[in-house]
């Protein structure tokens, strides 16, 4: 079967590539993997955030239909939090960064860093055959560990068939529960999309394997190994996952989903059990547990300095220069140079961007309660940039819109 060509990469590729040609990155934030490390020249001279630009940000993804949205920044100066809009349409409750939401694929990353931790522990090798540890799961044998954490598996996303149709796809779903089994024989049934290792393909039957190999190798539920080797090690409070229990407990923002037909109003998405997505996205978080999380994992607070430098070690996911997939994690370069290691999330309802430089000395966590709607998504992204970059000179005006996250549209994450 010919592989198909990835609808997620965009036309508009090339149109961004132009635009960032004209930023020479600076000497990057390559980085340290431990916390003594001396900061890189990039990062002693690190701009204050533009807390503006965020506001401005978050403001954009409401103009393209969030109900609210919310930044948090850490960095040398401390915390810095911004919200606008309501968590609830319906009470009106402000945006709140106490409140929890649905992470989505940020939950990749936990299952990475368990995974990596597994390696280091001799329990898995990156680079055998998935198949050795589960024995004719995969129709290939060439399939190996590290294909699924790179997206390089060539196993197809059974949530493109799933959520062809927005919300009778979700509807059909949100009160399910799945075994991993199922969600694999839903990818099994749809051709492949390339070769192991010949290219990216973002894909979350991969996680859904890379959590089958957690359970495999623990003989625990996925909950269970998150719980112990990252949510407790790092007292994240607000962090959990309770799949199939379809409430976000406590204080939570509501996530609203927007159909595919133009002027439908929304869906209020907020309970599921996210069981199409346990591994690959079921994870419930929020923005200080998230900036920990990022901050942690780039000091070399949960892995080893090797497993940190094969999770930070990347290959383009698109021809921009800009966007990068490492293990379980994307690498964004910003327009001044910065890089930003992280991910992006999506699950109904619910956007999310959580990033840290590669020293952990500054992160970005940011969320908006809407989904379907990759405009909002790309506004979002561009968090990042005033975070991150700083205020823009008058000159670099005309580049203040992130070359980036044009790419989250299509690619919805
Ligand atoms: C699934 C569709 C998104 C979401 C997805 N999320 O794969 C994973 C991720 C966990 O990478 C839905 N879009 C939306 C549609 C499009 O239904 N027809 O935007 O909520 O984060």
């Amino acid at each position: 079967m010919p592989p198909r060509p990835h609808r997620r990469l965009v036309a508009s590729a090339t149109v961004i590539a132009a635009l960032v040609a004209g930023f020479a990155p600076a000497a990057a934030s390559a980085a340290p993997s431990h916390p003594a490390a001396p900061a890189t020249t990039t990062e002693r001279a690190a701009p204050a955030p533009d807390m503006e630009g965020v506001v401005g940000a978050l403001k954009a993804a409401m103009a393209h239909g969030a109900p609210g949205a919310m930044a948090r920044f850490t960095g040398p100066d401390g915390a810095r939090s911004r919200t606008v809009g309501v968590r609830d349409r319906v009470s009106g409750a402000p945006m709140d960064t106490t409140a929890r939401f649905r992470i989505g694929s940020v939950s990749k990353t936990f299952s990475s860093v368990v995974l990596l931790q597994l390696v280091d522990e001799g329990e898995l090798e990156l680079d055998a055959p998935v198949n050795r540890y589960l024995p004719a799961l995969l129709p290939d044998e060439r399939i190996t560990v590290r294909h699924l954490l790179t997206h390089r598996s060539g196993l197809p996303d059974y949530t493109e068939k799933m959520f062809e149709r927005t919300v009778p796809g979700f509807e059909a779903v949100r009160n399910r529960v799945f075994g991993h089994q199922e969600l694999v024989d839903l990818s099994l049934a749809e051709p492949r999309t390339v070769e192991p290792g010949a290219a990216y393909a973002y894909s979350n039957t991969n996680f859904v394997v890379v959590g089958m190999l957690i359970e495999h190798a623990t003989g625990n539920p996925v909950a269970k190994e998150y719980e112990r080797r990252i949510i407790k090690r790092l007292g994240l409070r607000n962090t959990s996952y309770v799949h199939p229990d379809t409430r976000i407990k406590g204080v939570h923002v509501r996530g609203y989903l927007h159909p595919d037909e133009a002027g439908a109003p929304v869906v209020d998405s907020t309970e599921q059990t996210a069981s199409w997505a346990q591994s690959a996205g079921a994870v419930i978080s929020h923005p200080a547990d998230l900036n920990t999380f990022m901050t942690a994992l780039m000091r070399g607070r949960l892995l080893s300095p090797r497993m940190t430098e094969a999770m930070t070690t990347v290959t383009p996911t698109d021809t921009t220069g800009t966007r990068f997939y490492g293990l379980g994690l994307r690498r964004y370069d910003l327009s001044c140079g910065t890089q930003v290691f992280g991910h992006t999330g999506t699950v109904q309802g619910f956007y999310t961007y959580a990033f840290a430089t590669r020293d952990g000395r500054r992160s970005l966590a940011a969320t908006a309660n809407t989904s379907n709607r990759g405009a909002a998504n790309t506004a979002l992204g561009g968090t990042l940039e005033a975070a991150f970059c700083g205020k823009k000179p008058p000159t670099a005006r005309g580049f203040a819109t992130p070359p980036t996250a044009e790419q989250d549209l299509p690619e919805r994450r």
